[in-house]
């Protein structure tokens, strides 16, 4: 055991070593002033262990390789399909690795392990193998213009990319950010989230087991006032994509715009569902449950705003507080039965627990849950019972703000003007789900919400081949599908003259 890893037991007995320092140039570094920081256990509020936190000098050091590597012909000039062939091979490498990989995301996370094994590390290695599908098919195009010209365009990378990971979903936040990074031939430095900075570490292992030359992908953890912010402000970093809140991300946007930064950011939302009176009530329900429910709420497209129309208000409430009574089963992560595990930290565990009051205060009605949850293992951890709110007025904060729990408010309207009406209502435009049997209405609704994604009968149902980002306050660019490869590359015209000077 070296003093860059330990020997640990996950909670379900699963032995294996985990890294705890840097990953710079395929190797394990110590932090330049030897700052930690301590993961602890969601569940049981344990300290699981502590990894070390980079500093700006570790930021410098790790910028300085993606640097190096982005000019070393051994990258540089690799064939795009040999790329696409390592990309793959690291796809590979994830799902060989699947149930380690779930354990520490669990264990560090509090996620249900039978969601983080089948849902997010599918995700992950879906998604990268995916863009390993598109390394040797991005190319730029000839552009007729007169006899006497030849144009064309060519598609590069941006350069050192800086990609800074929330808690929610560490792993699959991360394959986001580097399936089309590294299509598109850059380099980068990932910063996982404090919260949760294990899981990272391990998969950052397999990025040197693939055979990537050292360099191509680094992989820090550390505070984000410290080395969040030096990443924003990086000179020599080329381009930032950040998946947080909204008021970090207007502050990445400032400290990038100093080197003026190509930036992509997905921030908070408030997204509404809409319920029509004509809708599959039942469908409705169940995927309005998972909707807020799944993931602990900790989902930046969660549609907590459950919007119902008025004559089938009390049908679906009493419906929808039935389903999760009977679904959103709290428990130990690592138990099969769990839907529902710990907020991910005290602070949002307390964040949550605040909106309750917040609720209460402002005179909405409290139809279900509302408090913290003590029967789980040892009596501790961050658990909170599924809470939903009724009767609840545009004007109160449980309708505006972005909670990030299993926490819900359902709503009434009358028509459908009052339905998008209510729906705009927000700051925040993410996602957005329509449940109705008409389909012209279905897409009339749909092109008038205001919003990066809309589910039409159904809700959370992304895919990495589908674009995925928000319009107001909830981001800039998109991520995903072909898109999310324009976020990651430059087009560099090619003027040719073929004929003479006049
Ligand atoms: O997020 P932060 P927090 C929302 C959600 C949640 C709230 C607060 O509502 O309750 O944000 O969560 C890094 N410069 N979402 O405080 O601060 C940080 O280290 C550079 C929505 O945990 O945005 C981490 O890696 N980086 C969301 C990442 O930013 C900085 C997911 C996210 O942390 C930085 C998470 C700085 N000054 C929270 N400050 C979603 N959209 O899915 C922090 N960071």
């Amino acid at each position: 055991m070296s003093n860059l890893s330990i020997a640990l037991t996950a909670p379900n007995g699963r032995k294996y070593e985990q890294p705890t320092g840097l990953f710079i140039n395929n190797e394990w570094h110590a932090g330049s002033k030897n700052n930690k920081i301590t993961s602890i256990n969601p569940s049981d509020e344990s300290e699981i262990v502590s990894v070390h936190a980079a500093e700006p000098e570790d930021v410098d050091k790790a910028v300085a390789a993606a640097r190096a590597a982005f000019r070393n012909p051994e990258w540089r000039d690799m064939a795009s399909s040999d790329r696409g062939e390592l990309m793959y091979k690291l796809g590979q490498l994830v799902e060989a690795n699947k149930e380690l990989l779930a354990t520490v995301e669990t264990w560090d996370n509090g996620k249900p392990y039978q969601v983080a094994l089948n849902e997010d590390l599918a995700e992950v290695a879906g998604c990268i193998k995916y863009y390993a599908g598109y390394a040797d098919k991005i190319h730029g195009q000839v552009i007729d213009t007169t006899p006497a010209k030849l144009a064309y365009t060519i598609r590069e990378p941006v350069g050192v990319c800086g990609q800074i990971i929330p808690w929610n979903y560490p792993l699959a936040m991360a394959a986001w950010k580097l399936g089309p990074a590294l299509a598109c031939g850059n380099t980068v430095v990932i910063k996982a989230a404090e919260q949760t900075p294990l899981s990272i570490l391990v998969f950052a292992n397999l990025i040197k087991e693939a055979g990537f030359p050292p360099g191509v992908v680094n992989i820090i953890n550390g505070y984000g006032r410290i080395a969040g912010a030096a990443m924003a402000q990086h000179p020599d970093i080329d381009k930032v994509a950040f998946t947080g809140s909204t008021v970090t991300g207007k502050e990445i946007m400032k400290m990038a715009s100093a080197t003026m930064k190509n930036i992509t950011l997905e921030t908070g939302g408030k997204s509404p569902l809409i319920v029509f009176n004509d809708a599959d009530m039942e469908q409705a329900v169940r995927w309005s449950h998972v909707g807020i429910m799944s993931n602990m709420g900790q989902i930046c497209t969660a549609t907590s705003r459950i919007l119902v129309q008025e004559s089938v208000y009390d049908t679906f409430v009493t419906a929808f507080k039935k389903q999760v009574e009977t679904v959103s089963q709290i428990g130990d992560p690592f138990s099969d039965s769990t839907f529902q595990g710990p907020q991910v930290t005290k602070a949002q565990y307390d964040r949550v627990l605040s909106y309750i009051e917040a609720g209460k205060a402002d005179g909405a009605t409290l139809a279900l849950g509302g408090e913290a949850y003590k029967n789980v293992g040892n009596g501790k951890g961050f658990f909170v019972t599924p809470t939903v709110f009724t009767h609840v007025k545009p004007h109160m904060r449980v309708f505006r703000e972005e909670v990030f729990g299993p926490f819900v408010v359902i709503v009434s309207f009358t028509d459908e003007a009052d339905a998008l009406a209510k729906a705009n209502d927000t700051t925040y435009g993410l996602g957005s789900a329509i449940f109705t049997r008409d389909i012209v209405r279905a897409h009339r609704v749909a092109r008038k919400i205001e919003a990066g994604m809309v589910w039409i009968n159904s809700s959370q149902d992304s895919d990495f081949r589908i674009p995925f980002g928000g319009v107001k306050q909830s981001g800039i660019g998109r991520e995903l599908g072909e898109e999310g490869l324009k976020a990651y590359s430059n087009v560099k015209a090619v003027h040719v003259n073929l004929g003479t000077w006049l």
